[in-house]
């Protein structure tokens, strides 16, 4: 039996710390040797020339999720794993939805069940929560996460889905005994669902009035209601899709007295704007996703929070809905802004559009991309150091980049199953040309080389991120004082 199932010679390796030359000897899906490897090897690939990065982590995905307006996204775990190995993306966390009136065990069974025969990389996921039930609550919500799904997302907006302060409370609590992160979608339903009602009586219907409705301002709020529920909590919280300046600020000040808020911002927030929303006609349907795309004056508050470390990680938010009736246009010619499936397809292109826009432009030194893209994905994650860094005793998930190619974006070259990229037109350079997955390879020469079903679910347990400070809160004690202990 040959030393090594395959070994990577004359890698330049970036990590999130720093960049090297090495070889990358693999056994059974794992990083057994770096350095001058020699011994025997079933397999070997020259990597000279090429810079060779962890695989992508992307967080915040929606995969064959059914949302709560009964919209089925239009990647299932196939197609959208598919897509992100090919975008150079070796793990997706996608959501376990809840809706209203669905039982915990069953969502989480049958996100299972949809995952296991279809993905071609490996997955975790987070559980939606919609309905904290006193069961749910005190039975549910602790065996998800302790059958390694520990990680929570909760909504403030969406009429569906959205929690009031008093619920929100609840299952930071929750989460806080059970050492699960919890995720939320910040923005102020009110202020929202108010302005979009007026604009919409008043005959305004077109993609780039959900721009404006979706104020700077719900976001901002929402944030800092946010931030003092999970002060009153001591609960760790991370706040998905950032998109406004005062929002990262919020986020910033929240830091700078300590609380262990994390925050995420995504392509869409640095790349594109609400003037995408203004194509003609229905086009900018293409682009509506909440919050949506901003301003450059945001962008550039989105690459500050990326590079001061405000916000630690960077997600595609891959929301696949197609632009026709099945998802972006439910009323055809007559949809309104409201009607309009939600979200932007950003699986496969989220890293190929950082590379060229934030390290071919100087913005990020590849360590600083690894980290934005993979490293603090496994970290607050609970995925570190299996998945999200390169080093023996790693599992081999390794893109390894041609960083010369140059390419332009086609809505045909992307595979998954929108039809659509908002990135169509970009001028890239730099691609993740072979792939591996605990080191299979499942990209080479633009094919994929596996079959569906490999990839693994990832069970995640133990996060620091969640952990509590352990702060002393005043009015916490007082309650426990009057007879109400919270379960700590
Ligand atoms: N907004 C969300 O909250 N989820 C999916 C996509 C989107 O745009
Ligand atoms: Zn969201
Ligand atoms: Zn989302």
């Amino acid at each position: 039996m040959a030393d090594f199932d395959l070994v990577i010679r004359n890698a330049t390796v970036a990590t999130a710390s720093e960049s090297f030359d090495t070889d990358i000897g693999i056994r059974s899906g794992v990083i057994t040797a770096m350095g001058k490897v020699s011994g025997t090897a079933d397999d070997q690939i020259d990597a000279s020339g090429k810079l060779v990065m962890p695989g992508g982590i992307d967080s915040h995905t929606h995969i064959e999720q059914l949302s709560a307006s009964g919209y089925m996204n239009a990647d299932d775990f196939y197609s959208a794993t598919v897509s992100a190995a090919f975008g150079g993306t070796t793990t997706t966390m996608s959501f376990a939805a809840q809706h209203r009136g669905m039982q915990i065990p069953e969502v989480v069974a049958d996100y299972h069940q949809r995952a296991a025969g279809k993905a071609v990389i490996d997955y975790a996921f987070h559980l939606i929560v919609a309905d904290p039930t006193p069961e749910t609550l005190t039975r549910d919500l602790p065996a998800a996460i302790a059958g390694g799904v520990s990680s929570l997302k909760l909504y403030m907006t969406y009429d569906r889905l959205m929690m009031d302060d008093r619920q929100i409370l609840d299952v930071l609590t929750v989460a806080r005994a059970h050492g699960a992160l919890t995720m939320v979608h910040a923005e102020n339903h009110g202020m929202i669902g108010w302005m979009s009602q007026k604009v919409v009586d008043a005959g305004n219907t077109l993609p780039r009035y959900h721009a404006v409705c979706h104020t700077r301002g719900a976001e901002a709020e929402a944030i800092h209601r946010l931030i003092a529920l999970a002060e009153l909590a001591d609960a760790p919280v991370l706040i998905v899709h950032v998109s406004t300046v005062d929002g990262i600020e919020e986020i910033r000040a929240a830091r700078a007295r300590g609380l262990k808020v994390y925050g995420e911002t995504c392509p869409q927030y640095l790349f594109l704007t609400s003037d995408d929303l203004d194509r003609g006609g229905l086009d900018g349907a293409m682009f509506c996703c909440s919050p949506p795309p901003r301003d450059a004056e945001a962008q550039e508050a989105c690459w500050a929070g990326l590079l001061d470390g405000t916000l630690q990680v960077y997600s595609s938010d891959h929301a696949p809905f197609r632009f026709d009736e099945s998802g972006k246009l439910p009323n055809g010619e007559r949809t309104t802004f409201k009607e309009i499936a939600n979200g932007v397809p950003g699986l496969e292109l989220r890293l190929p559009v950082l590379f060229t826009e934030g390290v071919g432009s100087g913005r990020l030194t590849v360590n600083q991309f690894v980290d934005i893209t993979s490293t603090q994905h496994a970290q607050i994650y609970g995925l570190y150091p299996k998945k999200g860094t390169i080093a023996v005793g790693s599992d081999a998930d390794l893109a390894i980049w041609d960083v010369e190619r140059e390419l332009t974006v086609t809505n045909e070259m992307v595979h998954d199953n929108v039809g659509y990229t908002p990135y169509a037109g970009r001028r890239l350079r730099g691609w993740p040309e072979t792939v591996l997955s605990r080191g299979e390879i499942v990209i080479a020469d633009g094919e994929l080389r596996v079959d569906r079903g490999r990839g693994q679910f990832l069970a995640r347990s133990g996060l620091e991120s969640a952990e509590p400070l352990g702060r002393d809160v005043p009015e916490i004690q007082q309650m426990a004082a009057w007879g109400t202990p919270l379960e700590r």
